[in-house]
């Protein structure tokens, strides 16, 4: 099993499924989101600038985030396979980490892609913003994030599904729920996966 990336909109439960499945799997969950906050509570100039574009729903620049993953991936503990949640987010974004990724000592095995009506992810974001505040959860920025979501992020799926390697979950469904149809579809995944090598040597 190599890395898996974990694509969906804003409230999908990326953060969420990537906690308990890096545990569950002895693997490293890795959320750019986290980094960005991270870098963003340094206080510098730049983490301001950051901090303006998140809170109005926009992305942090590519370059930025391939930057943080670069030098993240160097650390040894990324080498047991880990869990990109809400990584990649753009095409450019994608292709990038196919780059970095060629020659390393794990591939990228598949990409999650979490689905749910708009209406299930504006309510578990609705709920989160009461307890948690974060400034992104505030409605006007929720409804930025939802488009840019549909405009930069969705052809990231379609990228990962040309290249045979979707693998595309309902996410409507409990946190537990979410967590089998997960697993299920990666076992299913799996075993196409050596179908098609069976096939393949027979042929
Ligand atoms: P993230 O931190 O990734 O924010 P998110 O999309 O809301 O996902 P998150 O993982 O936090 O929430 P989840 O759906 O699990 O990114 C924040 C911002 O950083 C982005 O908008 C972007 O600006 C920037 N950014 C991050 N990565 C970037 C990149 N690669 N490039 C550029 N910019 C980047 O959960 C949401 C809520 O729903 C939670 O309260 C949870 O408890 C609840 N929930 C989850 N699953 C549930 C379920 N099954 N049932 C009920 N509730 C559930």
């Amino acid at each position: 099993m190599g890395h898996i990336v974990f694509i969906g909109p804003p409230g999908s439960g990326k953060g969420t499924q990537c906690s308990l499945l890096a545990d569950r799997w002895g693997k490293l969950h890795l959320s750019t989101g986290e980094m960005l906050r991270a870098l963003i509570a340094s206080g510098t100039a730049l983490s301001r600038w950051i901090a303006a574009r998140l809170d109005f729903g926009n992305f942090a620049p590519d370059h930025l985030v391939l930057q943080l993953i670069r030098e993240r991936l160097e650390e040894c503990d990324t080498r047991r396979g880990c869990l990109f949640d809400g990584f990649p987010r753009t095409c450019a974004q994608a292709v990038a980490f196919d780059r970095v990724l060629t020659g390393a000592s794990l591939p990228l095995e598949a990409a999650v892609y979490l689905h749910a009506a708009d209406e299930v992810l504006h309510d578990r974001l609705a709920r989160r913003a009461t307890v948690e505040g974060r400034p992104d959860d505030d409605l006007s920025a929720v409804s930025q994030r939802m488009r840019v979501f549909d405009r930069v992020t969705a052809p990231v799926i379609e990228y990962y599904r040309g290249s045979g390697r979707l693998v595309t979950v309902d996410a409507s469904g409990s946190t537990d729920e979410v967590t089998l149809a997960i697993e299920q579809a990666l076992a299913c995944f799996r075993s196409a996966g050596k179908n098609r090598l069976v096939e393949s040597r027979q042929a």
